[in-house]
């Protein structure tokens, strides 16, 4: 059942104890975010302790489902500030069920949900993998739950896999589920049409997308207007594409040598655009694990960790804007 926030009654009722029940948010992490981000500002008894209304705990429902979402704090508290002057609604799923442990202190790391997660997946458990990526997000950032959490899970598949613990359909299930969950967060972060644009895809013949996905679901979370094209696209398609859409700049990933050596040309026929050609960048296993690969392909090799290639993508972009500029007549 959905109810709009203003049904709930604010009268002062609850104290914390009973919110950290109802809500599933430890009292610390009240606290914290109560003088952080003033989220909900109970009344006080006489005595000093502080008093939550009903109106106060769906608040904070919301609030808790937003961030199983994979949205941060920040980004939430942002969100409802622009509902609130839009005057738009917040809707509360009062079906939502508290979860047994939510802290923004981290009781658990996030290393200790790849195991449970790797035995979910090799299971075909759908529902506890959905239980344990939910609370991974309640947690933790978009990007320690994909550095953290997915990634040493998918690497611990393809051991398995690998060594014959696993079969390969097992493994089919388990990065599609993942990859399912990524594509599905694409839709949390908005498009920002107004901002530069980024392509990003996957090189020739290249299956494995799960870094591209990665990559470019940490651009949108950053703001950027990311178009993400997915497995094999073909180059001379690619570089059509990009030169009707303009984007800002183009990244592609290849995680063998025949699928990187096939973006050899790219750089060369992005340049056709003349000064404004979007700047070409590249990552993915092959360029991480071959230093050759990335003499051979002209462009710039992002590095194996897309936290720190999201910020090289700014010096870039800032670099090539005042370049540009520094063209016009
Ligand atoms: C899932 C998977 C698949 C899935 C991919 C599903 C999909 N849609 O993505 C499928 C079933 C399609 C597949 C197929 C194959 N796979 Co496979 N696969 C894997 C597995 C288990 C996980 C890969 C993954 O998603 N990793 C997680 C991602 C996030 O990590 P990553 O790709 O290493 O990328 C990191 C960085 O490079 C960076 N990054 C990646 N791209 C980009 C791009 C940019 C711009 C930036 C900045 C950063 C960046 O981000 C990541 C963060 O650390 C790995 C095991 C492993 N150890 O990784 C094997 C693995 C990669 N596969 C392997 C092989 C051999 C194959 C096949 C050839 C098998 C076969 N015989 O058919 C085919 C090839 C298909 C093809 N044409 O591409 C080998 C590769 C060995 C090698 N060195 O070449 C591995 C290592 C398994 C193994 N131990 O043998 N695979």
């Amino acid at each position: 059942m959905r109810k709009p926030l203003t049904d709930f009654s604010d009268e002062p009722i609850y104290n914390m104890k009973a919110v950290e029940q109802q809500t599933g948010i430890s009292a610390a992490t009240l606290r914290a975010w109560e003088r952080r981000y003033t989220l909900v500002e109970p009344k006080r008894t006489s005595s000093g302790y502080r008093l939550y209304s009903d109106r106060d705990v769906a608040l904070l429902l919301w609030v808790r489902h937003q961030m199983s979402e994979g949205l941060t704090i920040s980004r939430v508290v942002a969100m409802l500030e622009t509902m609130r002057l839009n005057h738009e609604p917040i809707w509360v799923d009062m079906d939502e069920s508290a979860p047994n442990s939510f802290s923004a202190e981290a009781p658990n790391p996030p290393a200790s949900f790849v195991q449970p997660l790797y035995q979910a997946l090799i299971n075909l458990d759908t529902e506890r993998a959905d239980d344990i990526v939910e609370q991974g997000f309640a947690l933790y950032t978009l990007t320690t739950v994909c550095m953290e959490i997915i990634v040493p899970t998918l690497i611990e598949i393809g051991e398995a896999m690998h060594n014959g613990q696993i079969s390969i359909s097992t493994e089919h299930f388990a990065s599609t589920y993942l990859r399912g969950r990524l594509y599905g967060l694409f839709r949390v972060y908005p498009q920002m049409s107004d901002m530069p644009m980024i392509m990003v895809g996957c090189a020739p013949t290249e299956h494995h997308e799960i870094g591209a996905l990665i990559f470019a679901l940490m651009l949108r979370q950053h703001g950027y207007n990311v178009i993400y094209l997915g497995q094999d696209v073909p180059v001379n398609d690619f570089v059509e594409t990009a030169l009707n859409e303009h984007p800002a700049m183009v990244c592609m990933s290849a995680n063998n040598e025949t699928a990187a050596l096939l973006l050899r040309e790219m750089q060369s026929s992005l340049n056709k655009a003349g000064p404004a050609a979007p700047i070409f960048c590249y990552g993915g296993r092959a360029f991480d694990t071959d230093p050759a690969l990335r003499q051979a392909v002209p462009g710039h090799y992002l590095g194996s960790d897309p936290r720190e290639a999201i910020n090289l993508v700014k010096n870039l972009l800032r670099n090539h804007r005042d370049h540009t500029h520094g063209h016009l007549p």
